[in-house]
């Protein structure tokens, strides 16, 4: 059976949890990471060499990096709404996903990890003003993508493109001490994957 080493309360493991969910994937999973078992030690890095969660074991074959996770298990199993074997398409999921993987990402560090944990060396008072005006600029765009092309990112069909972003959203209105302007296609976003059983138990779950 599926393996995942990760803490099920990690913004990125959550990922891996609600695929599976979502397509029906049996797992077993082992709490590593911050407050859990750690991941800098040889065994854990032999597993992932960036020491990080989650850390994914199927039948021997392991894998790191949600987003190159979550693409081969739906490849793997067919998933094809989600993950097509259209070029274009899959090129258009996978824009997504690197966006949120790398820009968002960023923007998210000063916005929730600088401004809302205190966590340092993110909390430098730059850091989190350019993180939050960042984040907010990318909500915008988000939201005139999905009020033109909605009401998923690729449009009529739930991709996987729409697990990092769900969970950007889910954060999005999580967070405390921010001026969040109205877009209301990020709301309708939010409320229409709320309707999806496995982001409830893994997205908007209560966590940020
Ligand atoms: N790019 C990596 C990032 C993984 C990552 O940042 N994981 C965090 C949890 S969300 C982590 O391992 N933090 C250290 C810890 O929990 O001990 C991915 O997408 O898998």
């Amino acid at each position: 059976m599926l393996k995942i080493l990760g803490r099920a309360n990690s913004f990125n493991v959550r990922k891996v949890l609600w695929l599976c969910d979502e397509i029906g994937l049996p797992f077993e999973r082992e709490d590593y990471g911050r407050g859990f078992r750690p991941t800098n030690t040889p065994e854990f890095l032999k597993l992932n060499p960036v020491g990080q969660v989650p850390c994914v074991i199927d039948d021997g074959f392991v894998m790191r990096e949600s987003h190159a996770i979550i693409r081969c298990l739906a490849a793997k199993h067919g998933a094809t709404t989600l993950y097509p074997t259209d070029l274009k398409r899959r090129q258009a999921i996978e824009a997504w996903m690197d966006w949120v993987a790398y820009d968002v990402t960023h923007s998210m560090r000063g916005a929730f990890l600088g401004g809302q944990l205190k966590e340092a060396p993110w909390n430098n008072e730059w850091f989190v003003a350019q993180g939050r005006k960042d984040l907010t600029a990318q909500m915008k765009l988000l939201d005139e993508h999905l009020a033109a092309n909605g009401p998923y990112l690729l449009g009529g069909d739930f991709t996987l493109a729409d697990i990092p972003m769900g969970l950007v959203v889910n954060r999005w209105f999580s967070l405390a001490n921010i001026e969040r302007p109205a877009y209301p296609a990020v709301a309708s976003y939010y409320e229409l994957l709320t309707e999806r059983p496995a982001y409830r138990a893994h997205g908007r779950n209560g966590l940020p």
